[in-house]
């Protein structure tokens, strides 16, 4: 499958629809989820054309991971969570619906249940 750069994510990458980014590096961007599932619901998606895992680089996967570490241990003081949960979803099928690789990094709370 193509990645098509018209996506949602594309379009945030470029400034075209606003977005809360709450971090970025050279290579990765980090924003809250429009749609949270939980009390602090941040993606982590790479700044370079990527669809998802399965035609992600080496490189964007270790760029992405380094932000998805630095992001979780954000929201355990951010949202004073007791925990995180990571989502990923590659392909129709998998349940991915924007398709620019991306982790959903989710803060927990002892007891709580994740959003639909
Ligand atoms: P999925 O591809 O299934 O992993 O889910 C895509 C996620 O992207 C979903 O949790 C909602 C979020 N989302 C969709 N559109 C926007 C948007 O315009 N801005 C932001 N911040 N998040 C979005």
């Amino acid at each position: 499958m193509k990645y098509d750069p018209e996506n949602i994510f594309g379009k945030i990458l470029r400034d075209e629809i606003p977005s809360t980014r709450v971090f970025e590096d050279d290579d990765t961007l980090a924003f809250m989820d429009i749609m949270p599932r939980a009390n602090g619901h941040v993606l982590v998606i790479p700044k370079t054309p990527c669809r998802n895992m399965l035609d992600a680089t080496p490189e964007q996967i270790a760029a992405v991971m380094k932000t998805v570490q630095r992001m979780s241990r954000a929201l355990m003081v951010a949202f004073d969570a007791d925990g995180i949960t990571l989502q990923q979803f590659n392909e129709d099928a998998g349940g991915q619906e924007v398709f620019h690789l991306h982790f959903h990094v989710l803060a927990r709370h002892a007891g709580d249940r994740l959003g639909a």
